[in-house]
């Protein structure tokens, strides 16, 4: 009687997990991604490509911060150009101007802002700056998000420097701006709304990474591949500085993320982006460069360019999913009852700033992340 009794109950308790669970699946706030990666590897530029794609696209009020940002990008990369040049390289105006910009920098009235207009214009209609501006070789990480990303508007600087200007969808995308704080985009995948979350890379914000944790089902760490070739600096205490290659930091970190206690156990999808950037560094650079690709052939007489890219493209992510790899084996030695612990991993190559290409990928990885979510609810008796 007394089994009979309990059996009724646990009956009970399992019909109530299961609506639970599947009121959850429904629930906005259940259903939460979580973007991680190192700095400037384009995980926001993934989130406003899910809006795009997959969510609402842009209010007036995301496409007027972009443009704020984008006004940044600009007066940030003209400013340190200058700065960065042997003193009298330019005319005297260009000094004057480069005041007058410090001066209305924040551009908080509309007579501010055509200050500003009026100064970058004028800079950027000399000869001097302009050969400045294309041959320079900007020397911090931050310094050269935003100079790529005036690449692209050097071109337009009227247009957006206009007080109705409203910045289109492959504006925004190209745009950079720093995440300080964790954002959420809300996007739709079979007719079910999820939250994508979105964190700051650089080390000073990654101490918000523990809190966007809680009730992330996925994790998609964002790899740029173009890190292959560069450095970060970081001051030791004896005041010294220490550089490490960004490609094998960015894989620590993911390291240290799958074997985390908080983290160890969602299902992780490696997205290795900026493409394009790569195809173009490898033009000039081996993939060797990177300490450990050190061995790595560069391109085979036997091989296209194109192959040369893939199989480069395949070290990496093997470098990356060994992590997930040796992480699985060693659960699998230990596992005393159910697998469910045990971490799966998924990886696409793509360009963020390219919505057509990003879309298909996505296209792709959702469905691989709804099939395993699918199978785990499966298993675990739902
Ligand atoms: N060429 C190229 N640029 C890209 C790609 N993905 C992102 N970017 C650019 O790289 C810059 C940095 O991207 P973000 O999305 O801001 O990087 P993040 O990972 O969010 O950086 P933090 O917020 O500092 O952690 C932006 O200007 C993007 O437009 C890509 O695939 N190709
Ligand atoms: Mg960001």
């Amino acid at each position: 009687m007394g089994s009979g009794g309990s059996s009724a109950k646990d009956k009970e308790t399992k019909q109530a997990e299961i609506t639970k669970v599947k009121d959850d699946k429904h629930h906005s706030g259940g259903n939460t991604f979580l973007l991680l990666g190192t700095m400037g590897v384009g995980k926001s530029t993934i989130a406003k490509q899910m809006a795009i794609s997959f969510g609402d696209g842009f209010s007036e009020g995301d496409r007027s911060q972009n443009r704020q940002a984008i006004v940044k990008n600009i007066v940030s990369s003209t400013m340190t150009v200058i700065k960065d040049a042997a003193d009298d390289t330019f005319p005297d105006d260009v000094y004057t101007h480069m005041d007058a910009i410090a001066e209305n920098n924040d551009a908080a009235s509309p007579d501010d802002m055509a200050l500003l207009r009026e100064a970058l214009l004028a800079i950027w209609k000399d000869e001097a700056f302009i050969k400045a501006f294309d041959s320079f070789q900007p020397k911090t990480y931050s310094h050269e998000l935003e100079y790529n990303a005036s690449c692209w508007f050097k071109t337009k600087l009227s247009e957006v420097l206009e007080d109705n200007y409203s910045p289109k969808n492959e504006d925004i995308v190209k745009c950079r701006s720093m995440t300080t704080a964790v954002s959420d985009t809300t996007f739709i995948y079979n007719e079910k709304e999820f939250l994508l979350r979105d964190v700051g890379g650089q080390v000073q914000y990654r101490n918000q990474w523990k809190e966007a944790f809680a009730g992330a089902q996925v994790v998609l760490y964002i790899v740029s591949l173009d890190d292959f070739h560069k450095q970060s600096t970081k001051e030791k205490e004896d005041g010294t500085d220490s550089t490490s290659n960004r490609l094998i930091e960015s894989r620590t970190l993911f390291k240290d993320i799958v074997n985390s206690d908080t983290m160890g156990s969602v299902p992780y999808v490696l997205i290795f982006n900026k493409t394009d950037l790569f195809q173009e560094s490898l033009k000039t650079k081996p993939l060797s460069v990177c300490p450990i690709f050190s061995k790595a052939d560069g391109q085979r007489e036997s091989e296209s360019f194109e192959e040369y890219t893939s199989r480069c493209q395949r070290y990496i992510r093997t470098y990356f999913s060994k992590v997930v790899d040796e992480k699985c084996g060693k659960e699998q030695k230990n596992i005393h009852g159910s697998q469910d612990n045990i971490v799966s991993v998924n990886s696409y190559f793509t360009c963020a700033t390219d919505t057509e290409l990003f879309k298909a990928v996505m296209e792709k990885s959702l469905l691989a992340i709804w099939k395993l979510m699918e199978t785990r609810l499966t298993k675990a008796g739902f």
